[in-house]
């Protein structure tokens, strides 16, 4: 079974093509915050059975927001086979930014952009093969209110299932020579530590622990023991120092 969750900024249009895509009749609405908690569906194409998740809105996949706690916990944690990041195509700019933060997942990326309809209403050019390339995943052009695109959309799933989580592919970001450095040997480290082993994405946590993320430090806190995390903060500490 393939395991795959839509996830997008409020209001993009996840349920709808949540609903689309598993036949089910999850609520929608134009306005944000309509859908609160995950919730599951079936799909077969090509044969393949594939469990879509259906999460509420989230604009970046921080501890800082409660409400994308759901969102982003379940992509952090649950890591699913293939990430639909349902972006606006009208609000392009302020959506790709959790893009880019799901790049840093090392996760299997396929993006539907979504309004497609109301893209080409308002006159707007967007050139899908560039920004396929620029973010180095499929990018399907949808609407979800009449399903047009979705049979695009399932068959990039699979296809997407079908290959392998590329390690390090994820770097969308480069931080520039120095931080670039200090994450590599923040990473090094966590990848010798087994309690942590595949639990999460390396580079990703490197970044977090980085950031001081509250979660996270809370959730590895209750995985490593003290001495263990003791030792990640102060090699953190010593490589900053080192920077400065
Ligand atoms: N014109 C147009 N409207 C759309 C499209 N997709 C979704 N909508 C509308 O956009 C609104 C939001 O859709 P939802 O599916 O509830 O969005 P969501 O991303 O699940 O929203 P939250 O759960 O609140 O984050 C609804 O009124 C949809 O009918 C589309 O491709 N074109
Ligand atoms: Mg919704």
């Amino acid at each position: 079974m393939i395991r795959a969750a839509l996830i997008g900024n409020p209001n993009v249009g996840k349920t709808e093509i949540f609903n689309r895509l598993t036949g089910l009749s999850q609520k929608v609405g134009n306005f944000p915050g309509v859908t609160v908690e995950k919730k599951a569906g079936m799909l077969v194409h090509r044969g393949r059975e594939i469990e879509v998740v259906d999460l509420p809105g989230a604009y970046s996949l921080t501890a800082h927001a409660v409400d994308e706690l759901v969102a982003s916990d379940y992509i952090v944690l649950e890591r699913p086979d293939v990430i639909v990041d349902i972006v606006d195509g009208i609000n392009l700019e302020r959506n790709l930014y959790l893009t880019l933060l799901l790049l840093e997942m090392d996760a299997n990326l396929v993006v539907a952009l979504n309004r497609w309809d109301m893209v080409a209403a308002r006159g707007m050019e967007i050139d899908i093969e560039k920004l396929s390339e620029l973010l180095g995943c499929p990018v399907v052009p949808t609407v979800a209110i009449t399903g047009c695109g979705l049979e695009d959309l399932k068959d990039s799933i699979v296809d997407a299932a079908g290959q392998k989580r590329a390690k390090g592919q994820g770097a969308a970001l480069n931080y520039g020579d120095d931080i670039e450095q200090l994450i590599n040997k923040v990473e090094d480290v966590i990848k010798e530590c087994t309690a942590l082993n595949g639990r999460y994405p390396e580079r990703w946590l490197a970044i977090k622990m980085l950031e001081g993320d509250e979660r996270v430090m809370e959730q590895t806190r209750a995985i490593l023991s003290s001495s263990q995390l003791a030792d990640i903060l102060s090699i953190i500490e010593a490589e900053e120092a080192a920077i400065k």
